[in-house]
């Protein structure tokens, strides 16, 4: 018997171009697990996301398990498949509390416990502490901070927990609970240069605010682990797993350029043999630290650069400028470490004139991989209250940034589609990147992985946009 059993649900097959090949351990999940199993709760994975199993297989495992409550994770685009999952386990399982977690409650608390009666409670936020307090109280009331739920025929939502000021305080993720890591997961092919590789978190929180972006789990207050926690954790891993790349998820890595110097130094000293690479905004134009991070083993980094035209990242509150990006990639590619590019289309303001800016940035900048996606106003952020709370939407399984769920007034599908695929087909058929995949195809590792995320890349290109 197990005190809890923590479940990343199963992908929906209209969502798995999504993944474009890649398999990412469960971070929450990973985080969750190992808060309470060290203040003596069990607890148990199962990532029927990435490993593929069905919702039988998972009350399989409940009977033999027989958990007491069973926490499932979901972001907004994953809550039916959460929901179908809570059905399920109430229906075999009736005496099972079912608890929902994760960004889409953190962001609609009251309306995602009224239209899913299976879930018994929802907690929002950083989950850790709620869930460690919930089950030892082993009571579902007003005195628990960072629930919500069914009482007594009314939606009660508690007060906000505070948010975990010191990131030491958390255990390393549970990455043994996943019986299958680190050998199974992997992003997809452009982004990792060894294996094994894991995702690492060493900061939680971003202090800016743009309006796509859905900020409601972290906040914008910055938090960090210290570099000797972070070094401690790579040598565990290195040491434990035989990990040789991390990829960090923190929202803004290149934030804290004190710490980053930290970090390098600290590394450098270690006897760490960690490649890496980070997420960063594009306002930092420093090719010393570039090429110091070089050094450290830093090999890519990502950006969200979202557009070429300065009105599109004023529209955003992105508080970047098209230069300082053109100068950021400039000094990034000097210091040979590869840039990769998230680009959003589509926004209120966007015309054909600002897709013809982004063109000539995604093709002309020295870029290693580009993903456009369309302008989601996703639950959590400043767009979403913007432009669709109002609405009242209920079906979330169409919340996908590759699915156009906004047209802005000056455009059509055609256009958004059409620009899309041209882009695409104009940056990955490019000689050199085809030279670079061919070559790619004789790396045992990723011939498989790669033809897999051709696949899915080829689908999410030319298959369906509109939502259904
Ligand atoms: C890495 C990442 C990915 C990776 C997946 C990594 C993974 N292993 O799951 C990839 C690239 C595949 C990805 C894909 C997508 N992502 Co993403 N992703 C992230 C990112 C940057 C980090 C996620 C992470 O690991 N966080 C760290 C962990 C510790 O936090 P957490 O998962 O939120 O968990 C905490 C709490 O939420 C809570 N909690 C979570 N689950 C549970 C469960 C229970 C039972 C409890 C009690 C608590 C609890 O407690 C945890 C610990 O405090 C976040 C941004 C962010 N800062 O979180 C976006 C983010 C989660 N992604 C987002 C989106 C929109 C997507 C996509 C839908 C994009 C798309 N294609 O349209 C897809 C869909 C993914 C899916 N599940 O189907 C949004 C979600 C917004 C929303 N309203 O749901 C975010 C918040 C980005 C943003 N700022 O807008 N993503
Ligand atoms: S998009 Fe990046 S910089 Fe902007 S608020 Fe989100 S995490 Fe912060």
């Amino acid at each position: 018997m197990v005190d809890i059993l923590l479940i990343n649900p199963p992908i929906a097959l209209s969502q798995w171009e999504s993944k474009l090949g890649s398999k990412l351990s469960p971070m929450g999940l990973l985080s969750l697990a190992s808060y309470v199993r060290e203040k003596n709760i069990s607890v148990k994975i199962i990532d029927a996301y990435n490993t593929g199993v069905d919702v039988r297989t998972v009350l399989g495992q409940i009977k033999v398990d027989s958990p007491v409550y069973v926490g499932i994770t979901a972001t907004t685009n994953m809550i039916y498949s959460a929901a179908q999952m809570a059905k399920e386990i109430k229906k075999s399982f009736p005496d099972i509390i079912t608890i929902i977690g994760g960004s889409h409650v953190t962001a609609l608390p009251e309306d995602t416990i009224e239209q899913f009666p299976h879930f018994d409670v929802g907690i929002y936020g950083e989950g850790e502490k709620t869930l460690f307090d919930l089950i030892v109280r082993d009571k579902i009331d007003e005195n628990i901070d960072g629930i919500v739920f069914r009482n007594n025929g009314k939606i009660t939502k508690t007060a906000v927990r505070d948010y975990i000021k010191n990131l030491d305080d958390l255990p390393f993720p549970a990455y043994d609970l996943l019986p299958n890591f680190p050998g199974f997961y992997r992003p997809s092919p452009n982004n990792y240069s060894r294996l094994p590789i894991a995702p690492v978190i060493s900061s939680r929180g971003c202090p800016y605010s743009c309006s796509f972006c859905a900020q409601s789990v972290f906040g914008r207050h910055l938090r960090a682990c210290s570099i000797d926690y972070l070094i401690s954790l790579l040598e565990y891993m290195q040491n434990r797993y035989g990990i040789k790349e991390v990829c960090f998820f923190d929202d803004i890595f290149l934030l804290n350029k004190k710490k980053l110097y930290e970090f390098i130094e600290k590394k450098e000293k270690s006897n760490l043999d960690i490649s890496w690479s980070c997420e960063g905004r594009a306002d930092r134009n420093e090719e010393r630290l570039f090429r110091d991070m070089r050094k450290a083993g830093c090999w890519q980094i990502s950006f969200g650069l979202e557009s070429g035209s300065q009105k599109i990242l004023d529209y955003f509150n992105k508080k970047m400028s098209v230069d300082k990006i053109w100068q950021t990639l400039n000094s990034v590619n000097k210091a040979n470490i590869k840039s990769r590019a998230y680009f959003i289309i589509g926004s209120p303001p966007e015309t054909v004139q600002t897709l013809e800016d982004t063109r000539k940035l995604a093709l002309k900048a020295p870029l290693n991989e580009i993903l456009i996606s369309f302008f989601t106003p996703l639950p959590g952020s400043v767009a979403y209250n913007d432009i669709f709370a109002s609405t009242k939407i209920k079906d979330f399984s169409k919340i996908d940034t590759f699915l156009i769920n906004y047209i802005p007034p000056n455009l059509n599908e055609e256009i958004l589609v059409g620009f899309m695929n041209r882009v695409y087909k104009s940056f990955y058929l490019h000689p050199k990147r085809l030279i670079r995949y061919f070559f790619m195809l004789f790396n045992y590792h990723k011939t498989i992985h790669l033809i897999n995320a051709l696949l899915a890349f080829i689908k999410l290109t030319f298959g369906k946009r509109l939502p259904e």
